[in-house]
């Protein structure tokens, strides 16, 4: 892959996006391309079009979505549906139609079925019904993956998928109304120590299993794919281990130093009772993640420290 090659790397303020920029200027990639929303609203097709017209892209990672927990998923369907479809609409038709010779794109491991055999196979895409929670996320995911496969068929495009599991890591988001659930118990943990609380509120019955991978991981096999010579197709990107939501609250405590209880709240939604993927597809390649949940999580807390002083605090703690 060429150094000098124009990256456009949408989303670049996100986690994914911030990860995916550190990992390329690592690499030595010099014409990484960036526009903050002020800048390029990528729900403005004409907007997305004239950049696209304007830049000579070569390469493009879309990582810019609408993406939340799942509260803010089952309470704001229209918002993740709509933004998410118009993105992914605007780009990759604009990446076709400029000659970007390849895109990657991130999708989730909610794009499968609820009731999906574990561990979970990119083939058991659209085999039954989605997890009620986040089914609008996950219909413009599928949505994105099969406008890939649909612009490689008809024009020859080479457009591929990623489909992490569960993320963390720098940059996350904190906001307990819309973040996913190891940002909020990390940051709720760290709140009870201050404040010596306890008990430690967690949403749910704890039993759902969750599988988690650090950012810089799902980075480093973005850039694996994107260096590869593989150009059409969806990945599985996750470490193929999980464990239970009561499990994670422990580990986060643990890495906190919080000591109370743990205190389960059953009248806030499980969600799906497990999503452990199949990564075998993307280890048989060579890609394996490399970075431990208990190690992740601790270097996920410092970013949290130096981050906690600017949080705005007028935010709900149950
Ligand atoms: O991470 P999370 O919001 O999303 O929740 P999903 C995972 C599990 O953690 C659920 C429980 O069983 C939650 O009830 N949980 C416990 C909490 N305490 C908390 C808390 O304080 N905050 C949150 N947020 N959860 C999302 C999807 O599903 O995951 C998206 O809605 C996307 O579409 C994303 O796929 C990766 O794993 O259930």
């Amino acid at each position: 892959m060429d150094k000098q090659a124009r990256i456009f790397v949408a989303g670049h303020r996100g986690m994914v996006g911030s990860a995916l920029v550190r990992r390329l200027k690592a690499a030595g990639y010099e014409n990484i391309v960036t526009r903050t929303k002020a800048h390029l609203d990528l729900t403005d097709q004409g907007g997305v079009n004239l950049f696209f017209e304007e830049n000579q892209i070569d390469v493009v990672f879309l990582a810019a979505a609408r993406v939340g927990g799942i509260l803010a998923n089952s309470t704001m369907p229209a918002s993740f549906i709509y933004e998410n479809l118009a993105i992914e609409t605007n780009v990759i038709h604009a990446a076709c139609r400029w000659n970007v010779s390849k895109l990657v794109f991130f999708g989730s491991s909610c794009i499968y079925p609820k009731a999906c055999p574990q561990p979970i196979k990119e083939e058991y895409l659209l085999q039954s019904e989605l997890e009620p929670t986040n089914e609008a996320y996950a219909i413009a995911k599928i949505a994105g993956l099969k406008m890939c496969e649909a612009y490689n068929r008809q024009y020859g495009t080479h457009f591929v998928s990623l489909m992490p599991t569960n993320l963390y890591g720098p940059n996350d988001n904190y906001d307990l109304k819309s973040s996913h659930v190891l940002p909020a118990l990390m940051r709720k943990a760290h709140e009870a120590k201050l404040r010596g609380d306890a008990t430690l509120p967690v949403w749910g019955t704890g039993s759902p299993r969750r599988e988690f991978l650090h950012v810089d991981d799902l980075a480093d096999a973005a850039a694996f794919l994107m260096e590869s010579d593989v150009n059409e197709g969806v990945f599985n990107v996750g470490v193929g281990d999980d464990l239970t939501i009561r499990e994670l609250a422990q580990t986060v405590c643990r890495v906190v130093g919080f000591e109370g209880e743990l205190v389960f709240d059953a009248s806030k939604p499980d969600g799906t009772p497990r999503k452990l993927l199949d990564v075998s597809k993307l280890e048989s390649m060579g890609w394996k993640a490399s970075i431990a949940l208990e190690e992740g999580i601790r270097a996920t807390y410092g970013d949290f420290l130096e981050r906690y002083a600017s949080m705005p605090r007028t935010l709900v703690t149950a």
